[in-house]
């Protein structure tokens, strides 16, 4: 099939794709294959013509921006995360749906001895790990805190447990990670949920079959009445 009729949508494994598959099963998108068992990273659908590529999370906005797939889900987090990337300059990507899936918070925790209000009173320099630096500097710059920023990429718990840090920034959704680390939230930052991203170029281009289909996940959504 042409390139050009061809939709593409990047999801990542895990939560995303588990919770997308619901809303396009509602659009009328059966995706063919089980990431969980093939290792195939483009899988077919019931729609000739529309096909899913797995990515990193990280990577979904990157590939719709240039143009490796032309549609895309990922956390609002990863979107706030790669426009702050890019110095905040302008990035291609429409965000035409909340998905309302994958929601989380983004929250700020510490061990459960750490006295962080005082810290902040008596204006303290938080030593703060966080994947999310560009969300975290900004929280902290509002509240007029001081932050020395580490960037990690992963297990973000472990930080404040072993000394490297004050304070974590990281996404929290049932808590659990946090009480098994002996860490409290003090401070949510913001909710977050997954996003659909557009390509404005694939819009232009590919409309009539992008439209219908965003369309589709959004009837999917409304709340049944
Ligand atoms: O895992 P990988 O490094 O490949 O990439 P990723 O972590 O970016 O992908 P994935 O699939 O883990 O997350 C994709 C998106 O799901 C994120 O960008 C969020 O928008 C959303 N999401 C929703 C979450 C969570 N809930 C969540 N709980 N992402 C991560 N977590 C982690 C959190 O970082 C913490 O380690 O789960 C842990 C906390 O969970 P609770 O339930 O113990 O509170
Ligand atoms: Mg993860």
């Amino acid at each position: 099939m042409n390139p050009n009729e061809t939709l593409t949508l990047a999801l990542s494994k895990g939560r995303i794709f588990d919770e997308t598959l619901p809303l396009l099963r509602a659009a009328g998108i059966e995706v063919l294959e089980d990431p969980q068992t093939s290792r195939r990273l483009i899988l077919p659908t019931n729609r000739p013509g529309v096909r899913v590529v797995l990515v990193r999370a990280t990577d979904v906005p990157t590939y719709v921006e240039h143009g490796g797939a032309d549609l895309g889900v990922c956390g609002k987090d990863t979107l706030i995360e790669h426009a702050a990337a890019w110095g905040g300059a302008h990035v291609g990507l429409l965000e035409p749906l909340d998905l309302g899936i994958a929601r989380c918070r983004m929250s700020v925790a510490v061990p459960a001895d750490f006295d962080y209000a005082r810290a902040v009173r008596q204006g303290a320099r938080l030593r703060v790990a966080t994947k999310y630096v560009a969300i975290a500097r900004e929280f902290f710059a509002a509240k007029g805190v001081h932050v020395d920023l580490i960037k990690l990429y992963g297990s973000m718990e472990l930080a404040p447990l072993t000394g490297l840090a004050d304070a974590i920034v990281d996404l929290v959704s049932t808590g659990n990670t946090l009480k098994a680390n002996q860490l409290v939230e003090v401070e949510r930052i913001m909710d977050i949920s997954a996003r659909l991203v557009v390509r404005p170029t694939a819009l232009k281009a590919k409309g009539e079959r992008i439209r219908p289909l965003l369309h589709a996940l959004a009837v999917a959504l409304a709340p049944a009445s």
